[in-house]
């Protein structure tokens, strides 16, 4: 995760307040591992889709890659599986055609019984074994983990501050039998993700943000299957023509980055397994809040006629925010300074040679933090709605702490 001092500087020079348009269509296809800051670059500030294939050796040493699978490494390992973690209770999506992304049922059942649904899988019902925390349990039991995280993924705001706080984390473990698949959707709060394929074929579909709209029909509803919208047709998606779907296929050993905002689709080919992670750093954080405030926008124009009876209105729109995204400006500044206080802590603590390039990592995730809390007292539902004195440290005096920082600093 090391940044060099003139890259630092560009990013400082860099326009962070206007999110740009993705121009580019392809994904790119590294064939051998970028360095870090080409990987910044090209895919966390360009905002593109990536596969890195099998000929970068990310997965070459995880234990999964030989633990999980049979002898020739093309099959899941069943019997293995059970023996490591058939006791465990996991979550079970029930994949049907009609529910909406989300909305599908679910339930808990306990690993080895879906391992021997999914070793007959001739039932109709098609389970998708997905967002099992397996890595966390792993770790509660004190247990080697089975893979290493990507340097490239590693600048995590999400899942450091979940992990700090011992709360349900971002990193899962998808497992199912062909034909499993996830609708069409976008990442939670527009997050990154990626997705490390151990077994089995993905093909991913991307839309590039802005471009889901053509799968809205007349009355204003979005579909969740690609397909179905094509066999609908012009006439009930009146931009279909406008759709530009970009296909992928992911074999085993390779790692796909999904970018902020890009509607996805996907489908398993053969029995899958998979490990994603989701996530945000200092290079997506300003889409995280523009997505956030665009959220309280609508749930304010929804709730407008209530405005004159609820004497706490803003408090309101906060609240179905947290339950609808799990976050609201207040559990997302209160993250924001977490990061921050981390980082000035890691700079002021370590020994400057200890830091080498992760210095600048740390100066850019202050620098940066500072621009999106600026950006929050200009928004007036963040004003009404919080009493600052609650927050571990108000606003005003967190940015004042990060400008002396910087100025010491840099
Ligand atoms: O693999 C899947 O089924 C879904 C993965 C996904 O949506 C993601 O990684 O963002
Ligand atoms: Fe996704």
């Amino acid at each position: 995760m090391n940044l060099s001092q003139p890259f630092l500087e560009q990013l400082f020079y860099k326009d962070w307040t206007t999110i740009p348009e993705n121009i580019a269509v392809d994904i790119i296809q590294y064939d051998e591992c970028p360095t870090y800051e080409q990987f910044v670059e090209e895919c966390l500030i360009g905002n593109r889709p990536a596969l890195f294939k099998k000929t970068c050796h990310l997965m070459d040493k995880w234990s999964c890659m030989t633990e999980w699978l049979n002898e020739s490494k093309t099959e899941p390992n069943f019997d293995k599986l059970v023996e490591n973690y058939g006791q465990l209770d996991v979550p079970v999506t029930h994949c049907s055609s009609d529910a909406e992304y989300g909305e599908e049922r679910k339930s808990t059942m306990v690993f080895s019984d879906y391992v021997e649904y999914w070793r007959k899988n001739n039932q109709n019902t098609v389970l998708y074994c997905k967002d099992w925390h397996l890595i966390n349990e792993i770790e509660k039991m004190n247990k080697p983990l089975f893979y290493e995280w990507p340097v490239y993924f590693r600048s995590d705001w999400l899942n450091e501050t979940c992990l700090v706080d011992s709360k349900d984390d971002f990193r899962f473990v998808y497992m199912g039998p062909n034909t499993t698949s996830t609708k069409l959707h976008m990442d939670v709060l527009g997050s990154y993700s990626w997705s490390a394929n151990i077994c089995g074929k993905k093909r991913w579909r991307f839309l590039r943000p802005g471009n889901e709209m053509c799968l809205v029909d007349r009355r204003k509803i979005m579909t969740n299957s690609i397909d179905e919208a094509k066999a609908r047709g012009i006439d009930i998606y009146p931009e279909l023509d406008r759709l530009n779907v970009i296909e992928i296929y992911q074999e085993a050993g390779e790692i796909i980055f999904v970018p902020s905002e890009w509607y996805h689709e996907v489908d398993n080919i053969g029995n899958t397994i998979s490990i994603n992670h989701n996530w945000y750093n200092g290079f997506n954080i300003l889409r995280i809040w523009t997505h956030l405030s665009r959220i309280v926008d609508q749930i304010e124009i929804k709730i407008a006629d209530c405005r004159s009876t609820l004497d706490n209105w803003y408090e309101h729109c906060q609240l179905i925010l947290l339950s609808n995204e799990g976050m609201n400006f207040g559990t997302f500044y209160e993250l924001l300074y977490k990061i921050g206080k981390r980082r000035i802590e890691t700079l002021s603590t370590q020994k400057r040679e200890e830091l080498i390039g992760n210095r600048e990592h740390c100066l850019f995730d202050i620098w940066i933090i500072e621009k999106v809390v600026q950006l929050m007292l200009k928004n007036s539902a963040f004003l009404h709605a919080f009493d600052f004195d609650t927050f571990k440290c108000r606003p005003k005096r967190f940015l004042n702490e990060i400008r002396t920082y910087l100025q010491q600093e840099t």
